[in-house]
């Protein structure tokens, strides 16, 4: 069997089965991290893991988890082997829009999921996984927030709204964690083309497809390569937070399309 080696930094990802999450996956696998992969498909995960440790030699540990579960946070961290219980990397990536609309004409499950999922289920995956960390200066959380925690945009409300709390909570955890030191990045992207929007429109691939059209949106290799830049930096540089949008949309509510 396979012996696992132990002196690689350990990187916990949430959302690693698609998008973002996915490509951060990849390019921490090529520079040596050992992944602990989280989310709901665990087939994708699975699969994720297979092709990395072909072609990098990667070690990963599946954790299947719906981040808005709060119990059920607590038994995956419980169970998570002591192996892998010195995490190094936590990049808080699960996420989603749901829906876009009007308060007034809002629907209140789409509500319910984008606070669970973006302001709550960071919350309990970081309370479990903070505990855990490398408090010796090599620790290092990545809160992936968005362009809508920056500003506000027509019918992105409950969205923005949940992308504000993920700003003001990267800049909590940086007061509170600096101390160890533990390093807090908030990357704040503009349009990313990945799953998105097939979820925010609940499964409509092809009104999905008509936000990419016309302009060269961002990829979610873009995001990852940022995401490596704030971790490689040394010790003692932090990157409070980096935002990263298509050249084509100066503001969130604009994108020059030919
Ligand atoms: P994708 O839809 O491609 O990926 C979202 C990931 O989040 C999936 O891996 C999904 O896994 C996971 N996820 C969603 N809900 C849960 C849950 N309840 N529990 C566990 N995992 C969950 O979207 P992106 O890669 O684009 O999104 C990643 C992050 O980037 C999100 O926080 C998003 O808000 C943010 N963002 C995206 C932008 C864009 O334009 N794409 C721009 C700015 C920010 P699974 O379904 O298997 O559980
Ligand atoms: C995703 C980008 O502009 O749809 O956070 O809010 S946007």
């Amino acid at each position: 069997m396979e012996q696992m080696n132990t002196n690689k930094p350990i990187a916990l990802i949430t959302g690693a089965s698609a998008g973002i999450g996915r490509a951060t996956a990849q390019i921490l696998a090529q520079n040596g991290y050992r992944l602990v992969l989280v989310a709901r498909r665990k087939e994708r995960i699975e699969s994720l893991a297979t092709q990395l440790s072909k072609d990098y030699g990667t070690s990963a540990y599946c954790m299947q988890l719906d981040v808005r579960d709060r119990q059920q946070v607590v038994e995956q961290f419980e169970k998570l082997p002591q192996e892998w219980r010195a995490i190094h990397l936590l990049i808080n990536n699960a996420g989603l829009a749901s829906g876009l609309s009007t308060l007034e004409q809002g629907d209140m499950d789409d509500w319910e999921k984008m606070i669970d999922t973006n302001l709550k289920g960071l919350l309990y995956v970081s309370r479990n996984a903070i505990p855990l960390m490398n408090k010796e200066g090599k620790g290092h959380i990545i809160n992936i927030g968005s362009i809508a925690g920056k500003e506000v945009y027509a019918n992105g409300n409950v969205y923005c709204a949940t992308k504000h709390a993920v700003d003001a909570i990267s800049k909590a955890m940086r007061l509170e964690l600096s101390v160890y030191p533990i390093r807090v990045t908030a990357i704040h992207p503009g349009a990313v083309e990945t799953e998105f929007s097939e979820v925010r429109f609940h499964g409509d691939q092809e009104r999905a497809k008509l936000v990419y059209q016309g302009f060269e949106n961002l990829i979610a290799a873009d995001i990852a390569d940022a995401i490596f830049y704030a971790v490689s930096r040394p010790a003692h540089v932090n990157i409070n937070e980096l935002i990263i949008m298509p050249t084509a949309q100066p503001v969130a509510s604009v994108i020059h399309r030919k």
